[in-house]
């Protein structure tokens, strides 16, 4: 097991990855940019050491930096946290060569998934539905229109190097194939540098869930059940559940399977999520992420499984502590990612907290790097913390996600939580009924 442990983040989730390796024993590093001199994961840490001035490319991002504080610690492992990077597989190989553990996967899995193309060819070998489309990039309006008409319309141009929704263009009909094809490839090339395109089938109305799996690296992967993203603005996840209210036992066990066997072959190793388009009871691979989410609690709070200790036994060599036959899902979870943003307008909101009231009671966690009197620094992601609500039922999960959401107290900034405490009153959630369009719909009526 490793004697230290540096974690190569910020914010809720460097306390969460500190909660685990203290647990185990492993004593922490903290690193930090001058803007978070005063966080939370700094004051918690058995040693911290500032990496440099708030702009990320000088912190966080910097693997000189990172690999320097390595050294000054002689930390043994490093654990990457989600974002930032967590899924570069350079930083991967360079903490391997100096024979540091990267909490994670091998590079080679990162950049296989880390490629949109790749992933999905990979996905595809390993028996893991995908949306059908064109085998890789489209080079010619010729080559896109004759797939696209075996397809049938409408269809969707995407960036290779793509993301988050970025470089996506619809196309209806052969009349607008050539202009979609052309602001996709336009886009590309402005936010990637690169201007391949591939196509697919549009799914018009799909649900976003995603399957949570973990491998040992040799062989042996278990899937941990899904979580249903769909409800999301502009790409950025607003709110998780687990399970899903689209998915019953046997959807569930054929998908978790079809993935679990998927990684087992790959040999993947440590915690993975296969994200999947489901629309009309079929599920289509998008994209796999070879990190911890965000959103890793819901699917603790049903399995009972701590994730993140599960992560640093694998890396540290250790079996996978469960075999599948032991995962069992109880009950349902919901997470409320509490942004420091304008409730109506998304505004970010930084500043100081004044007043730091969180929920409690049965079945209640917040995970959250903030506290009374902290300043939000305006120079990272607004997330300020993870509400994560468990019940028996979805519905009593609901009963209590609305109560804690009437204690929560954050005074000195604007949050997002009027706007779940509006979502949890709305039919059309409270009826699970609802695809990856409903919000923005849902934002836009007056
Ligand atoms: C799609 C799609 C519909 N059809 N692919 C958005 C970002 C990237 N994860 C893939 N995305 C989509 N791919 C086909 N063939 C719709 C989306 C999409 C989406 C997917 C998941 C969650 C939210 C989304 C919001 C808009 C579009």
């Amino acid at each position: 097991m490793f004697d230290k442990v540096l974690i190569a983040n910020r914010g809720e989730i460097a306390l969460r990855v500190q909660r685990a390796c203290k647990e185990l024993g492993i004593a922490t590093v903290a690193v930090h940019s001058t803007a978070d001199a005063d966080a939370m994961h700094v004051r918690l840490a058995d040693e911290s050491v500032c990496i440099g001035p708030p702009a990320a490319s000088e912190s966080y991002l910097n693997i000189p930096r990172l690999l320097a504080a390595c050294e000054i610690t002689g930390a043994d492992a490093v654990h990457p946290g989600y974002g930032f990077l967590s899924e570069n597989a350079r930083f991967a190989e360079i903490l391997e060569e100096h024979q540091i553990t990267f909490i994670g996967p091998t590079s080679e899995h990162i950049r296989i998934m880390g490629d949109k193309i790749t992933a999905k060819e990979t996905a595809k070998s390993l028996g893991i539905p995908v949306v059908p489309g064109s085998a890789g990039e489209v080079t010619s309006e010729t080559q896109a229109l004759k797939i696209a008409k075996e397809m049938g319309f409408p269809v969707l141009v995407k960036a290779t190097a793509g993301g988050g929704g970025r470089g996506m263009k619809v196309a209806h009909s052969a009349l607008e194939l050539g202009l979609a094809l052309a602001t996709a490839r336009s886009e590309a090339k402005a936010a990637f540098g690169n201007d391949a395109v591939y196509i697919e089938k549009y799914l018009p109305k799909p649900r976003h869930i995603e399957i949570q799996v973990f491998g040992d690296g040799k062989g042996n992967a278990i899937y941990l059940g899904e979580r249903d993203c769909s409800l999301q603005r502009r790409h950025q996840k607003i709110l998780e559940e687990a399970p899903s209210p689209a998915l019953n036992a046997a959807a569930r066990k054929k998908i978790g399977e079809t993935v679990s066997t998927a990684m087992q072959t790959l040999k993947y190793r440590g915690a993975g999520t296969v994200e999947f388009l489901f629309e009309d009871g079929e599920f289509y691979f998008i994209e796999m992420n070879t990190r911890l989410q965000v959103e890793h609690p819901v699917t603790e709070a049903i399995t009972g499984i701590d994730l993140v200790l599960e992560q640093i036994r694998i890396a540290s060599g250790a079996p996978l502590t469960y075999k599948q036959d032991q995962v069992t899902f109880s009950g349902h979870a919901i997470e409320c990612r509490i942004n420091a943003e304008n409730a109506r307008t998304f505004r970010p909101s930084p500043g100081q907290i004044t007043y730091w009231h969180p929920p409690g009671g049965l079945g209640v966690r917040v995970d959250s790097g903030v506290y009374q009197g902290y300043r939000i620094p305006p120079y990272y992601d607004s997330l300020i913390g993870k509400l994560i609500v468990h019940g028996k039922t979805r519905n009593e999960c609901m009963m209590r996600l609305r109560r804690a959401l009437s204690e929560f107290v954050i005074d000195g900034i604007e949050t997002t939580i009027p706007l779940f405490q509006d979502l949890v009153s709305q039919p059309d959630f409270v009826n699970g009924m609802y695809d990856i369009h409903w919000l923005e719909k849902y934002l836009q009526k007056p």
